[in-house]
């Protein structure tokens, strides 16, 4: 074995130097790896016993990309450029045997090489826009060399991940190996040895109509909202058609580099490392989780299917529980409801379908639920219903079995406190739709058991949810920040702005919807029975804003009653002369004098509102990191992911800076 560097070695093989990456745990392009793979290439072309070379990864992922944490400081020498130009230009054979992963920098590699052999299980991306920048070692002109523009434009503007197979139909790999990959690559490489090279960056780029690559262009950068590096992808995946590879490579390095240092960029590592870093739970980390293979789910509502279906999807056995045989009925058809669109996606196919079906039993008899080794509750949002029914649950189930609430806004501590085991009680506040939405507030209650907090983690894993752990306050972290949202918004109104102005001020922002319209489309009775029930308790010395009170009175509860803050003619958000009038009778009542609030101030209060709930969210210990509330209002509330989370965005979240 040859040690070209700590991370990368070789040994000889038939005249064929395999060349193997083992940098844990994801084979990231570190400088040491890119130091030995420049070595490793220099030593296949001068040793005289080697012919040609394979480049693989040690473990089950081929190359995770570029050294993210290194993104903090300037480029070390060799850059990955250095490195790929030397794969590229060898005149020795170097074949890439991808068995894993290839993401980034690391599919970029495999690209310079002149073929490249897939394991059946390989995954293939170029994610760099997740992270706000854009491939920066050559992927935005060899890819398109290999699959034409429009196809790169998707790929990489995008930065989805796609599977071997289609990777193949692609012409991104040239073939997939079922066997023994390393063993065929060898084999690949030796017989290459002497033949002319297939250097990518030599190929022409395939034609392609100006619709298809247009086309290609406005379906990538639809759901782009205000980011830089999509929109910088397409240019350049462009660029490729237009400019002689080493000037497009080098424009393509500069783009690169700069985005690299932008905001947008520090804002989705920082999401990045928050993402990995909220599945670490201080005290659990020797915490065995308990076995978990049937999920009870009591109530199978909108809420209730949902969490069924997802949890068909990640291969548990499923009891749905609903009062009547009847609603029992209703419940299994909407969750076949939801498996059928997961046909019709091509998500699942007919066996697929089946065997979730098979997997699903759905009946009246709560009993049944004994066998079950987590029950889910989603019944109607009411404190004596879910606590009656966590009674009656407390006689059936195991005793070992966990016992979890889907509630929003009630008390889970007073839900466990009238069971016999409320140690063996948390919160599982899943999103609606619950089989579509990835966050998943795992609720730690005062008497929740470490193995129970562990277990909900590992299930919420199983479920590929986003895990984020809290304590127990009203409407957890994401509902609690939303309410200061709100109330913010509201007083908004009261200074002088109207909801469009609010909604467009935000909308600017990368949010997908402002808070007006999200209102309308949660509907405003909800908050307004809360409210209700706060009256009693209400501080009568803080601001009240009555203007959404007045809406539910007319019965304006929002989209699904066709008004709310808009009104929907044709289904279409539309400004109400109304409404408009409405805020102006209530500050005239309070005798307010409105005054020009502009879109700045607007999102700067809207934004401290969200970062203050949060900071007290943290001292009260109900969040664990500011990360952790920034990814709750990412991926729950529709808060933009290049700007961080608000908590980020306010400068308040200490990350890794990478
Ligand atoms: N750099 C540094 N650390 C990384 C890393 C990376 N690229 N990828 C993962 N890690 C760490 C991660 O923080 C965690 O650390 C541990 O590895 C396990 O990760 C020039 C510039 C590969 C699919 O965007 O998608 O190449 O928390 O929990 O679920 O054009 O990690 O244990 O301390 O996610 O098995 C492009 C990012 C970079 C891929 C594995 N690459 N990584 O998933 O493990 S930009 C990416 C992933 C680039 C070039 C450009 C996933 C994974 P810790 P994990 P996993």
């Amino acid at each position: 074995m040859i040690a070209f560097s700590d991370t990368v070695r070789g040994r000889v093989d038939n005249g064929v130097l395999l060349i193997e990456i083992d940098h844990a745990p994801v084979n990231a392009l570190s400088t040491d790896v890119r130091k030995g793979l420049l070595a490793a290439v220099a030593h296949g072309e001068a040793a005289s016993d080697i012919v040609a070379m394979v480049i693989t990864g040690a473990g089950t992922i081929f190359i995770g990309g570029a050294d993210i944490r290194e993104f903090g400081a300037p480029p070390a020498e060799p850059v990955l450029p250095t490195v790929l130009a030397a794969i590229e230009n060898a005149t020795r054979p170097v074949v890439a045997a991808i068995n894993g992963a290839a993401l980034g920098g690391g599919l970029e590699v495999a690209l310079a090489a002149h073929r490249r052999i897939a394991s059946a299980g390989a995954t293939l991306a170029l994610p760099e826009v997740k992270l706000g920048i854009v491939p920066g070692a050559g992927g935005t002109q060899r890819l398109p060399r290999l699959t034409g523009i429009p196809a790169a434009i998707d790929l990489i503007a995008t930065g989805r991940t796609v599977p071997a197979a289609e990777a193949l139909q692609l012409g991104i790999v040239d073939r997939i190996e079922s066997g023994d990959l390393r063993a065929a690559a060898i084999a690949e490489a030796r017989a290459l040895a002497g033949a002319p090279l297939r250097r990518s960056g030599a190929l022409a780029v395939p034609p392609a109509t100006a619709e298809a690559i247009e086309a290609a262009s406005n379906k990538a950068l639809a759901r782009a909202r205000g980011q830089d590096a999509p929109r910088e992808a397409v240019r350049l995946v462009r660029l490729s058609a237009e400019r002689p590879f080493a000037e497009a490579l080098a424009e393509e390095r500069r783009t690169f580099l700069a985005l690299r240092d932008s905001e947008q960029a520090a804002a989705l590592r920082h999401v990045f490392f928050a993402e990995r870093a909220a599945a670490k739970v201080p005290g659990l980390e020797d915490v065995k989780p308990r076995k978990v293979e049937t999920i009870g789910v009591v109530g199978l509502g909108l809420m209730g299917s949902g969490i069924a279906a997802c949890a068909l999807d990640a291969g548990y056995a499923v009891i749905g529980i609903e009062q009547t045989e009847d609603a029992a009925a209703k419940g299994r058809a909407r969750i076949e409801g939801l498996l059928d669109r997961a046909r019709q996606s091509g998500r699942i196919d007919d066996a697929g379908k089946a065997d979730r079906l098979r997997r699903l039993t759905t009946s009246s008899a709560l009993q049944s639920l004994s066998a079950a080794d987590l029950v889910i509750e989603a019944v109607f949002e009411d404190a004596a219903v879910k606590t009656g029914l966590f009674q009656k649950l407390d006689g059936i189930v195991r005793a070992d079995a966990i016992l979890a609430t889907n509630t929003s806004y009630l008390d889970p501590n007073a839900i466990a406190a009238a069971t016999q085991r409320p140690e063996r009680v948390l919160g599982l506040h899943f999103f609606s739709p619950a089989n579509v939405m990835r966050l998943l507030e795992v609720v730690r209650c005062a008497r929740t058991a470490p193995d129970v907090l562990a277990t909900g983690l590992a299930v919420a894993k199983r479920l590929r949810k986003l895990p984020i752990v809290c304590g127990v306050t009203e409407g957890f972290i994401g509902n609690r920040i939303f309410s200061a949202y709100r109330r913010e918004a509201e007083f908004l109104l009261e200074d002088g702005a109207l909801p469009q102005q609010i909604d467009a001020a935000m909308e600017a922002y990368g949010f997908a919807m402002g808070p007006f319209a999200v209102f309308d489309l949660a509907g405003l009775e909800i908050a307004w029975a809360r409210r209700k029930r706060q009256a009693a308790t209400r501080d009568p010395k803080a601001r009240y804003v009555d203007i959404a009170d007045h809406l539910c009175e007319a019965g304006r509860f929002g989209q699904k009653a066709g008004r709310g803050w808009y009104r929907y003619p044709d289904g279409k958000r539309a400004v109400d002369p109304e409404v408009t009038a409405l805020i102006e009778r209530r500050r005239a009542a309070k005798g307010i004098a409105a005054r020009d609030v502009s879109d700045d101030e607007i999102r700067q209060r809207l934004l401290a509102a969200m970062a203050a709930e949060g900071a007290a969210l943290l001292s009260e210990g109900i969040a664990a990191r500011a990360g952790d509330i920034d990814l709750v209002m990412i991926n729950g509330y529709g808060f933009p992911a290049h700007k961080g989370g608000p908590m980020f965005a306010a400068g308040q979240a200490k990350g890794p800076k990478a």
